[in-house]
């Protein structure tokens, strides 16, 4: 069994150069996305002629092994009128997202955007005849958020010759040569042709596809827009940035680019009976956890036939962002932390100025450490294992930043085993409470540290 950090750093290893590429700046210091599966399989939603189909929503095509032919109705009926790009769009901000990935072409092989290549689009076969990617890529510029797109390279089950439909084609028969070529290649070619800058294109599953066709898609990507960044699973080891797996969060901080795409009950595409909901609590601890160790979060949604982006996902979103909105200094923009492995939280660390995080208003001063305590101590004492560091002073994260504030420093002593700083009694915020170190003079405090020779 490799552990999930090895299969990131393995990514990483075969592409070191690409620690340092300025392309990724902006996602380094965007920490959280919102994902999105959107496709025929809300209208199923988990269930087919009477059966509830177990496993994730978008692959009930696969579990039911429904025909193609039967599967290509559900075009017909679909005509989400409650979609809204805007209402989108400004979900993912309120939550603080910074970007917005959304299934192009999931495994189905539904295309949610009109392409010319094919009329199994949502344009062309459904009585909506919306381009909701048009739509969202115009919202996206305007509200200031970042869209990629998601696309199943590999798989693809109504196309004959893509990968996985052994129920409907033969395997033996298939030329997936000539899918990637004639009809992969010139869909990619149009995602990144007909909806302005792209961020990023998310390939999936990567299966099959062999390193010449994975390198090819990467090159066909950059050479359309050098700046959209391609992710891990476009196989090979090959991409901008790793993939950890779907759900998995590794258990120590990774040097390399990456990413967890996670779900906020168990589906990806909308479940009806699907109700197991992470709570705020769960999905703020995993956002820091992540940004802790160096990763971003991309968190997903799977919005309904009708468009709706289902309510407890919403207020999922919202708390996480009211969160945010009190907490972001300590999240966007950092790195990992001085201290890992803490029994009592997380650590972030914010480069001293003269490194500013872009997208984020400059530090103008020391390096600061932000202290994410998850379980606070009883009596408020504090004790951080930084036992070299001089700390000029701490306070509680969203205090006023005065000095002369009382109410806004916390009384630090040091001692043999590190520092000792003392809260309040009681959590001022029971799911994280962040406390801010700064460090006097040039702290150079590991893994959140930039090699200035780079
Ligand atoms: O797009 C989402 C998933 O559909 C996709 N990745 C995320 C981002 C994904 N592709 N493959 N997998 C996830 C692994 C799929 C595993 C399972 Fe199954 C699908 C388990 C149950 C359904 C395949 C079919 C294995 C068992 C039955």
């Amino acid at each position: 069994m490799t552990t999930e950090e090895g299969v990131i750093r393995e990514a990483q290893r075969q592409r070191a150069d690409a620690r340092h590429d300025p392309r990724l700046d902006w996602w380094r210091d965007a920490k959280f996305g919102m994902f999105i599966h959107w496709g025929l399989y809300a209208i199923p939603a988990g269930e087919w002629q009477g059966q509830a189909i177990p496993g994730i929503g978008e692959w009930i095509m696969l579990r039911a092994r429904i025909p193609v032919a039967e599967y290509e109705r559900l075009a017909a009926q679909f005509n989400p009128v409650q979609f809204d790009a805007a209402q989108w769009v400004s979900l993912a901000k309120r939550a603080g997202q910074k970007y917005l990935v959304i299934t192009a072409k999931h495994h189905d092989g539904f295309c949610m955007f009109h392409s010319k290549v094919g009329r199994y689009n949502i344009v062309d076969a459904t009585p909506f005849g919306r381009d909701p990617m048009k739509e969202l890529a115009a919202e996206c510029a305007r509200q200031g958020i970042k869209l990629g797109f998601y696309y199943s390279q590999t798989q693809d089950w109504h196309h004959p010759d893509g990968d996985g439909n052994d129920w409907d084609f033969s395997p033996e028969t298939k030329d997936f040569a000539g899918y990637i070529e004639n009809y992969v290649k010139p869909q990619v070619r149009e995602l990144l042709t007909n909806y302005g800058p792209v961020c990023l294109i998310w390939f999936d599953t990567p299966k099959v596809i062999t390193p010449e066709q994975s390198r090819s898609l990467v090159d066909l990507v950059h050479q359309l827009q050098p700046d959209c960044l391609v992710n891990g699973r476009i196989g090979n080891a090959l991409g901008d940035y790793a993939e950890a797996r779907d759900n998995a969060i590794p258990d120590t901080l990774v040097d390399a680019d990456w990413e967890t795409p996670a779900t906020i009950n168990d589906t990806w595409g909308y479940k009806r009976d699907d109700q197991r909901w992470k709570s705020p609590q769960e999905l703020i601890r995993k956002l820091v956890d992540i940004a802790s160790k160096g990763g971003n979060y991309l968190l997903n949604v799977g919005p309904t036939a009708e468009g709706v982006i289902p309510q407890p996902s919403v207020e999922r979103l919202l708390a996480v962002g009211e969160w945010l909105g009190r907490n972001g200094e300590s999240v966007y923009g950092t790195r990992p932390g001085p201290l890992q492995g803490l029994a009592w939280g997380r650590s972030t660390v914010r480069p001293a100025s003269g490194e500013p995080a872009s997208g984020e208003p400059a530090s103008g001063g020391p390096e600061r450490v932000y202290l994410h305590v998850f379980d606070w101590p009883a009596g408020g004492a504090l004790h951080v294992p930084l036992p070299h560091h001089r700390v000029h002073r701490a306070l509680l994260l969203g205090s006023p930043p005065s000095a002369s504030d009382g109410g806004a420093t916390l009384p630090v002593t040091a001692g043999p085993e590190g520092l000792t700083v003392q809260g309040p009694p009681v959590a001022p915020d029971a799911v994280d409470t962040v406390v801010v170190l700064e460090l006097a003079g040039n702290g150079a405090t590991g893994p959140g540290r930039r090699d200035p020779s780079r």
